[in-house]
């Protein structure tokens, strides 16, 4: 069984994404019906035919203040049972959950693509939980010490100390695209020591010249392939989930985003499935 999760959570930052994930989830739909539609056989068949799409609301107080426990609890299944799982959320808090199971899995290593770094504690920033801090939440078993390799990032604000408590290994655009077959052996070889990955994508890793619609534009952006380039050194028996978060369709040029977004799912499900 594929499972897909739509996950329309955009409290806390980023208002407006919870349409994005709707947006992605109906672009998922439409892949699958295509492939029912279609007469001939094609490489869809290895995905499409068990995929199965969730939706949850987070339309009350008591949806929302209960959304990491709810996220947890449709997560929690798929990832034990090594189920591919399509995270589409909101904003990027709304992958917290599948971050929380991660974190608590002493097996499981998370790679996240983001233009931020999200330990964000900048005079404006906000103490309480938010799509800009998260990743000072989590903890880690047994030791605290986070299992999480961050790509892509354009951040010139942070200080080093303060990356490396929360953020162990930083590979950011620059260096990425100053090597990036360099990358990409580098990332091979500190994710062969884990049996499950969660690959947690923030669309804003994207450069927004080629993939518009994301929230939180920064410029000198990844394009599509280079990423895709990247992650494809893995191997895909142990990639467990692929999160995508921080789409917004009103920031969105004639869909030329959610495109790119949907081509990154369909491409995923394919290489997991060996299609
Ligand atoms: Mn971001």
């Amino acid at each position: 069984m594929t499972r897909a999760v739509v996950f329309p959570f955009d409290s806390f930052g980023s208002p407006g994404t919870s349409a994005g994930a709707m947006a992605m989830g109906d672009a998922l739909r439409e892949m699958r019906a295509d492939f029912h539609r279609e007469t001939v056989p094609t490489r869809a068949s290895s995905w499409a035919e068990d995929l199965k799409i969730r939706e949850v609301a987070f339309d009350t107080p008591r949806e929302i203040a209960n959304f990491r426990r709810t996220g947890r609890s449709m997560a929690r299944k798929p990832l034990a049972n090594g189920e591919p799982l399509v995270w589409l959320s909101g904003n990027h808090l709304g992958v917290l959950p599948l971050l929380d199971l991660a974190a608590a899995d002493t097996d499981t290593l998370v790679i996240q693509a983001d233009a931020h770094l999200d330990i964000h504690a900048f005079g404006d920033s906000v103490e309480t939980l938010s799509h800009g801090n998260y990743l000072r939440r989590l903890r880690w078993q047994p030791d605290g010490l986070p299992r999480l390799i961050h790509l892509g990032h354009r951040d010139l604000l942070q200080k080093p100390d303060d990356i490396e408590t929360f953020i162990p290994t930083t590979i950011s655009a620059e260096e990425m695209a100053g090597d990036i077959n360099g990358t990409r052996g580098r990332l091979a070889a500190m994710a062969a020591e884990h049996t499950k990955i969660v690959i947690d994508i923030d669309m804003d890793v994207f450069d927004e010249g080629i993939v518009p619609g994301m929230a939180r534009p920064v410029p000198c952006g990844l394009a599509p392939l280079q990423l895709w380039h990247v992650l494809k050194a893995l191997d895909p028996d142990r990639v467990v989930a692929l999160a995508l978060s921080e789409y917004d369709p009103d920031r969105d040029d004639r869909d030329r985003g959610l495109a790119v977004l949907a081509w990154f799912m369909e491409r995923f499900l394919l290489w997991k499935s060996g299609g």
